[in-house]
């Protein structure tokens, strides 16, 4: 019994970090941090501007779609909701390196 705790509890502490209802993005240095995220549907993305300069946030839904949510100032957040799954991304069209990918997954 006491081993198959363990088990779960490690099993549990490997996927939780990712996956979260709510979580904050920070544009800093000219990345996203993280870069990589994963949501369940419904759960909505804090970008955090944490640089001294404009980024821009775009959306590119799993079929290539992209929203421009215009630009994100240096103190401002923009918040982004996922009510599909999939895989997303957001880019900064000011930083062409600026990416991160957002797993949506279903609710189970
Ligand atoms: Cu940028």
């Amino acid at each position: 019994m006491r081993a198959s705790i363990a088990v779960i509890v490690a099993v549990l502490a490997i996927a939780a970090p990712a996956l979260a209802e709510d979580g904050d993005i920070l544009q800093i240095k000219q990345t996203f941090d993280p870069a990589v995220a994963d949501v369940a549907v419904g759960g909505v993305l804090h970008f955090v501007n944490a640089d001294d300069v404009n980024h821009n946030l775009v959306l590119v839904a799993p079929d290539g779609t992209q929203t421009d949510r215009g630009l994100d100032k240096p103190g401002e957040t923009t918040d982004f909701a996922f009510p599909a799954a999939g895989v997303y991304s957001v880019i900064c069209h000011i930083h062409p390196r600026m990416k991160i990918k957002v797993t949506v997954h279903a609710a189970s």
